[in-house]
């Protein structure tokens, strides 16, 4: 049930493989436009063109950038990068990160995490001469033919890649033309495999297939001291790092005018002066922290509970925290989770969480006409809307994500487990702690046995025995009852 649940969601590979990802990647050419993506760059090497590289501000976007900047490096394209702060800039492409490229005098864009959602920007782009190539892993609603676009569900790869794992696939099959095999990069990249870690932990993307095979490569070479992240951040702070210390860290990276202090570890450069700079990354990350529990105390001031949903609106709050105060207020009330904040240009700025079965990606589908733009994951999305249809946001998004719980459980759920079959609820708890967010039907349980079986994994079991049809939102913390309802015996 598990494995045809896993084939149902474009994974070839059953549970127990994607659990241990022994032997090697699956083929970066499995993805769509990937081979073509490495012909458009060498053809931009021929002519000498230069890239306008736009990333993402956050690690997954940042650790996708500095991998294909040794991509880029490589073939010898010389490249500018901006990547947009989110407290100033527009999300993603935009206008002005296009004009700016123009004056650098680039003549291709490459986005990275970011871009699918930009489909006006992109055109201008065109318009003013740049073709396009986008590496993103942001849901996306139409199909595109205009510009090169590879994505970890286009094509029969695993579906599941982070940014910064679909860079490392990139990088990778650029050097199987090269006739070099994965040990190679092992051997010869450790930091952008660390990096490519680092996304996939940050993005907790499922822990499972090419994502777990790049994590556990990733702490061999943290094992084995390998690489300048490691030589420059145990001769910096005297101790030794983990992949989490890393994730953590660079985490918290912001960026100023387009540039993130972690991309100035990997230019040419003495040691003495990246220590400095991982020193300042390290202080970063403690400010960060802190103006992030500041947020949170702020819009703790100005929380609104409603049947459905926790909304916070207000104008101080930090944007960069945006996300991780919804995370903290979904998990706290589990409740959707929506916090908006006011941006420099005049515009705001709103991030939403929520939890399987309830798509929040979707509920801001439903009322996008609201917004300058929107975009991200089914439990992790945000958006950017104007002054003057921010008082219409609450009503409409109720309505909105009323209709996203109205729907019928049963058909709306990624799997469906009868009585006969609860043993198989262990593979899907398994997926869960891997970060694989999902929900499950139980139809027909017995409340003992459920207990008795899955008391320390599922919470919010009712306390009164009989039979019952239930619904879980499994993620990373177990199961927990989101619904139910008494059978009758
Ligand atoms: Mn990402």
């Amino acid at each position: 049930m598990v494995d045809e649940f896993l084939k149902k969601k474009g994974s070839k590979d059953s549970i127990e493989v994607l659990l241990n990802p022994l032997s090697l990647l699956s083929s970066p050419f499995d993805y769509e436009d990937l081979k073509k993506s490495i012909d458009f760059l060498k053809e931009k090497s021929e002519y000498g063109e230069k890239a306008l590289l736009i990333a993402h501000e956050d690690m997954d976007g940042i650790a996708s950038l500095i991998i294909s900047i040794s991509l880029l490096k490589s073939l010898n394209i010389p490249y500018e990068v901006y990547i947009p702060s989110k407290e100033e800039d527009p999300h993603g492409i935009s206008h002005k990160v296009i004009k700016w490229g123009i004056e650098k005098d680039t003549n291709f864009l490459f986005a990275l995490d970011c871009g699918i959602s930009d489909v006006r920007e992109i055109k201008y782009a065109q318009e003013n001469g740049m073709d396009v190539l986008i590496l993103d892993h942001h849901r996306y609603g139409h199909s595109y033919d205009s510009f090169l676009f590879i994505h970890p569900k286009k094509g029969s790869g695993f579906p599941y890649l982070s940014a910064s794992a679909l860079s490392l696939l990139l990088f990778y099959g650029y050097h199987i033309l090269e006739g070099r095999d994965f040990d190679y990069i092992y051997r010869e990249n450790p930091d952008e495999i660390i990096l490519s870690a680092c996304g996939i932990l940050a993005d907790r993307v499922p822990l499972i297939g090419d994502n777990l095979f790049i994590v556990k490569k990733a702490k061999q070479i943290i094992e084995e001291k390998r690489g300048n992240l490691y030589r420059i951040y145990n001769e910096a702070t005297g101790k030794e790092p983990s992949l989490w210390s890393f994730v953590s860290s660079f985490s918290a990276l912001t960026s100023r005018e387009g540039k993130s202090l972690l991309l100035y570890l990997f230019e040419d450069g003495d040691i003495s002066l990246k220590k400095e700079y991982l020193l300042r990354i390290l202080k970063e990350e403690k400010l960060s922290m802190k103006l992030s529990k500041e947020s949170l105390n702020l819009a703790k001031e100005f929380i609104d509970i409603r049947e459905h949903f926790v909304l916070v609106v207000d104008k101080n709050i930090r944007l960069r925290s945006l996300g991780w105060i919804a995370n903290v207020l979904k998990r706290k009330y589990y409740l959707p989770a929506v916090v908006i904040a006011y941006r420099k240009d005049g515009i705001w700025v709103g991030e939403g969480r929520s939890f399987p079965p309830i798509s929040i990606y979707n509920a801001f589908n439903r009322i996008k006409d609201l917004f300058v733009d929107f975009g991200g994951h089914h439990y992790a999305a945000g958006f950017s809307i104007k002054q003057e249809n921010l008082k219409f946001f609450d009503k409409k998004f109720e309505e909105s994500i009323r209709k996203e719980k109205e729907k019928n459980w049963k058909e709306k759920v990624d799997i469906l487990i009868n009585g006969d079959y609860l043993h198989e609820l262990e593979d899907i708890l398994n997926l869960g702690k891997k970060n694989f967010y999902l929900s499950c039907y139980l139809e027909n349980i017995k409340i003992e046995e459920l207990r008795k079986s899955f008391g320390g994994q599922i919470y919010g079991i009712p306390a009164e025995n009989g039979i019952y049809d239930m619904v879980l939102s499994i993620d990373e913390n177990g199961g927990r009852v989101f619904w139910k309802s008494k059978q009758t015996e």
